[in-house]
């Protein structure tokens, strides 16, 4: 018994994920997926597929542009591009189970406005259609 408590005490850790996410796949000027779940102690890993864009933290109201660094006390991934067959990736830890909205900062939000977006932990009301509806909006 004293056996079977350690292992259920263990069992949260051991259900932490990393929920990959690709940016820019097959050229387009997109995430995949669009929206995910996250729980506090998962991380989330963008790797860019093709040239310069970003993860950036934006505001849902007013996705485009992203602001200079995201959102503060949320995460910017920077401008990546992959290179001679090299897909750098950046792995952002989990912290909050309120939504990020994230969008590519590229071209002054250009990227953002043709649908550049996606959500971690979207809500019934701020969903991943509501945010892209302000996105191609702004
Ligand atoms: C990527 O985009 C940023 C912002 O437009 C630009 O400053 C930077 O020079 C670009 N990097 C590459 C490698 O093209
Ligand atoms: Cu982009």
């Amino acid at each position: 018994m004293r056996l079977l408590a350690l292992a259920l005490a263990l069992v949260p850790a051991a259900l932490a994920v990393d929920i990959p996410v690709s940016v820019g796949a097959e050229n387009s000027f997109a995430f995949s997926p669009t929206s995910i779940t996250a729980q506090v102690g998962d991380t989330v890993t963008f790797t860019f597929i093709s040239r310069n864009h970003s993860a950036t933290t934006t505001t849902f109201e007013t996705p485009c542009p992203p602001p200079d660094g995201g959102l503060p006390g949320q995460f910017d991934t920077g401008f990546l591009s992959a290179i001679g067959g090299e897909t750098p990736s950046v792995t952002i830890p989990i912290t909050t189970t309120e939504p990020q909205f994230v969008a590519c900062a590229q071209a002054a939000g250009g990227h953002c406005r043709i649908g550049m977006v996606m959500v971690i932990n979207p809500t019934t009301e701020q969903t991943f259609d509501a945010f892209l509806a302000n996105a191609l909006a702004s």
